[in-house]
C-alpha cells in the first residue's frame, strides 16, 4: 500500500533525523490571498521557515495524494490554479482521495496529515471556529475539533473576529486542547492582537511554547496545542483597518436585526468590499511572523524530543 502522506526526500530526511519540520497548509495559498501574491507569499513563507532552522512542508492534495511537501512547480500550480482547487477539510479528504483531484487543505486537514506524517508543529494564519450564531446553526469549523485529537501544535493568529471567540475558546476547552497566547495575556482575534478575551495559558519565548507541547506528548494527551500569536507591529496598522470594518458591519447586523447565521457571510462580503487590500498586508505580515516563530518553537522541539 502506498504511504499515507507522500513526503519529498527533504521533509523524510529531517523527520528521520528528528531535525525540524514546519507543516504549512495550502488554503492560504489558494482560497485566502490572491494571485500572484500567493505564489509569492508561499515562497517567502518557506524561505523564512528555512532561516530559523526548520524544513518546511506545504500539505496539499495533488491528484489525489496527500503530500507534505512540495516542489516550487507544483507551488506554482498551486497558486495559479487558485479558488478553483476545492478547500478540504477532514470530511472531503476520502472523496479528494478515491477521485485523483487536488484538494487545498484547512488547518483540520494539515493537522490531521501533518499529524500521519509526524509532524509536530503546524504554521498557518488564523483557525476556524464557532461562527457567530453557532449555538443555532452549529456551524462549526472541524479545525477546533480535529485539534483536539491530533497531537501537533498550531501557531496561528487566533481566530477572526467575524467569529464568536467565546464560544470557540469554550469549544476548544470542551475538546481538552490546551491553548496558550504568545507574549501577550489575552488570545488574538487574527486581524487584532486581542479578542478581549484572555487566554487559558501565556508563553513568551519559543522555548516555553515548545515545553508546553513537550508536555502534551509527555502526557499522552493525544492532542494538539493551539498558540496564538498576535499580529505584528509590521501588519498591526492595516488589520487595524480590517478590524474597524468589521465593527461597523457588526453594528449595521444589530440595527437590521440580520439573522446570526447570515452575519457571517455579511462580515466576510463587507471585509471583501471594503479592505482587501489591507486584508492582504495584514495577511502576509501574520502569515511570516508565525512562520518565523513556528519555526524556533520546532527548533526548541526536537531539541526536546532528542
Ligand atoms: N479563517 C482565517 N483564515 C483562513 C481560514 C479561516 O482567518 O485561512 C480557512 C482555513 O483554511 C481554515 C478554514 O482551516 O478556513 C476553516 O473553514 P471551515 O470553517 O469551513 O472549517
Amino acid at each position: 500500500m502506498a504511504p499515507r502522506v507522500v513526503l519529498t526526500d527533504e521533509v523524510r530526511d529531517a523527520l528521520a533525523s528528528g531535525a525540524p519540520v514546519v507543516a504549512l497548509d495550502s488554503t492560504m495559498i489558494t482560497h485566502v490571498l490572491p494571485y500572484p501574491q500567493n505564489l509569492a507569499t508561499a515562497l517567502q513563507v518557506e524561505e523564512v521557515v528555512r532561516s530559523h532552522g526548520a524544513v518546511p512542508a506545504t500539505v496539499a492534495i495533488v491528484g489525489g495524494q496527500p503530500r507534505a511537501g512540495l516542489t516550487q512547480v507544483e507551488l506554482e500550480a498551486l497558486a495559479a490554479k487558485g479558488q478553483s482547487v476545492r478547500k478540504t477539510s477532514l470530511r472531503d479528504l476520502p472523496a479528494a482521495m478515491a477521485k485523483g483531484s487536488d484538494g487545498a487543505t484547512t488547518v483540520a486537514a494539515t493537522a490531521f496529515l501533518a499529524a500521519t506524517a509526524g509532524i509536530r508543529v503546524f504554521v498557518t494564519g488564523g483557525i476556524g471556529g464557532v461562527g457567530r450564531g453557532g449555538e443555532a446553526s452549529m456551524d462549526v469549523s472541524a479545525d477546533v475539533n480535529v485539534v483536539g485529537r491530533v497531537p501537533v501544535l498550531v501557531v496561528c493568529a487566533g481566530a477572526q473576529s467575524i467569529l464568536d471567540i467565546p464560544r470557540t475558546l469554550e469549544y476548544l476547552e470542551t475538546q481538552g486542547i490546551c491553548v496558550a497566547a504568545y507574549g501577550s495575556d489575552d488570545f488574538p482575534a487574527f486581524f487584532t492582537p486581542s479578542s478581549g478575551c484572555r487566554a487559558p495559558a501565556r508563553v513568551d519565548t519559543p522555548e516555553e511554547a515548545a515545553a508546553l507541547m513537550h508536555a502534551s506528548l509527555r502526557l499522552g494527551l493525544g492532542s494538539g496545542v493551539v498558540l496564538g500569536v498576535p499580529i505584528p507591529e509590521e501588519g498591526a496598522s492595516a488589520g487595524e483597518c480590517v478590524e474597524q470594518v468589521v465593527r461597523e458591519a457588526l453594528q449595521q447586523c444589530e440595527e437590521k436585526n440580520v439573522e446570526r447565521c447570515k452575519v457571517t457571510p455579511f462580515l466576510l462580503e463587507q471585509i471583501r468590499e471594503r479592505s482587501e487590500g489591507d486584508a492582504l498586508d495584514a495577511n502576509v505580515a501574520v502569515i511570516n511572523n508565525n512562520a518565523a516563530i513556528g519555526a524556533q518553537v520546532a527548533a526548541c522541539l526536537s531539541k526536546l524530543l532528542q
